[in-house]
């Protein structure tokens, strides 16, 4: 007679099993810009069994979780040798984040999480809490990893156990298994969060996206995306901050706004996807946008859409922080295909898909934000206008 340990594992080896080899389907797509997907990607349901459960029946006669996960967001991408890498923010239900590598050959479905999570090193400064891994392929050589360091605010008010100091840790590695450390990154700014590697040099030196911002939650005086250069990555300092894509009043991105992954290097400009953030009476709103940015300076905006490229849906709404949908990693193939790794509600992680050439007619072609409800409809009469004299 089978023992309750046997029973459990056979279940729950069974429900592991469907859930990773489960094909994934394109949606029909409305906007026609990208094709979102019936299931997500990357779920904490996706965390390899022997990182939960303790295989040994004199230890774990019930065949119980020991270590649960509790969800698995946010993750940078990265195609190597053709294969779909994400290195995802798992976090663990003791709400600690650490990253791991999931692959796929098809990259909509079929992920699977290494063995191991990464071991990311620290520095003489100890992390609490590491996330949100933006990777860059250089030209340098390396593959960095850009990703936000959180630390107890050494000035927290005695019995405040929740202000926090967040900036930009660096790694790098060849291979996603074995990273170096480099310290993290200087800027004369309170906190960073977003931060995010270009990947080319920029006169000599490398090129940082940013996000300056006064508190752990409020971007502040932080005017938006900033940019800025530094000399080296074995000590990376920015002095100065310039800010490339501003915040506004009254849009998807009065609140604050963070570059997304690198950008994407086109014949047209530097294709950049970001998120920007407002506030409702239901809390702050995440959605995703797009901008191009000049080839030659990727800090001069060339086209900027107005308002959202890809906002919460269906249950991406509901999770652990709701209305919430988050970018920091893409891949866009040789071929001109993109795929868009995006996270909802701080809980799954989901792919879009679209190509090169239909994400540069959209920055382009997408009238830019009028900023007044007037000159909005303006907009949209002109549009049906010009609509009306072809269908007469
Ligand atoms: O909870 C939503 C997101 O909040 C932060 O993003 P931002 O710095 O723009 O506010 C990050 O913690 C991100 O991980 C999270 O998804």
């Amino acid at each position: 007679m089978s023992t309750l340990f046997e029973q459990r594992k056979k279940q729950i080896e069974e429900r592991y099993e469907a859930l990773i080899s489960r094909k994934n389907e394109a949606l029909f797509s409305e906007n026609g810009i990208y094709e979102r997907y019936v299931n997500p990607v990357l779920t904490h349901a996706h965390a390899p069994l022997i990182w939960r459960y303790d295989y040994n029946p004199e230890t774990n006669p019930y065949f119980m979780e020991r270590i649960g996960v509790n969800a698995a967001f946010n993750p940078g991408a990265i195609e190597l040798n053709g294969k779909f890498y994400l290195v995802a923010r798992m976090e663990g239900v003791d709400r600690k984040s650490f990253f791991a590598v999931a692959e796929s050959d098809s990259g909509v479905d079929g992920f699977c999480l290494w063995d191991h999570p990464v071991v990311m090193p620290e520095t003489e400064e100890e992390d609490t809490n590491v996330y949100d891994m933006r990777l860059t392929k250089h030209e340098d050589g390396w593959i960095y990893g850009v990703f936000c360091t959180e630390r107890k605010d050494p000035d927290a008010a005695p019995g405040d156990l929740s202000s926090a100091v967040a900036q930009a840790g660096i790694a790098r590695t060849k291979d996603l298994k074995t990273w170096e450390r480099l310290p993290d990154l200087k800027t004369s700014s309170a906190q960073q969060r977003n931060v995010v590697l270009h990947p080319e040099f920029v006169d000599g030196k490398y090129a940082f996206y940013t996000r300056p911002q006064d508190g752990f939650i409020d971007a502040g005086s932080g005017g938006g995306i900033g940019w800025g250069l530094s000399d080296s990555m074995h000590r990376a300092v920015i002095e100065s901050e310039t800010i490339i894509d501003r915040r506004y009043y009254h849009t998807i991105k009065e609140a604050k706004n963070g570059q997304g992954p690198a950008p994407i290097k086109t014949e047209k400009g530097w294709l950049h996807i970001a998120h920007g953030v407002r506030n409702t009476a239901a809390g702050l709103r995440y959605v995703v946008y797009a901008f191009l940015t000049d080839l030659q300076d990727p800090s001069k905006l060339l086209h900027a859409p107005a308002g959202h490229l890809i906002a919460p849906e269906g249950e991406e709404r509901i999770g652990d922080v709701s209305n919430v949908v988050f970018i920091n990693g893409l891949i866009a193939r040789e071929n001109g295909d993109v795929y868009l790794y995006y996270a909802s509600s701080d809980t799954r992680c989901h792919v879009a898909t679209t190509t090169v050439d239909r994400l540069l007619d959209y920055v382009q072609n997408t009238p830019e934000d009028p900023l007044r409800s007037y000159a909005c409809v303006q907009q949209r009469i002109e549009l049906v206008d010009r609509n009306r004299k072809i269908l007469g």
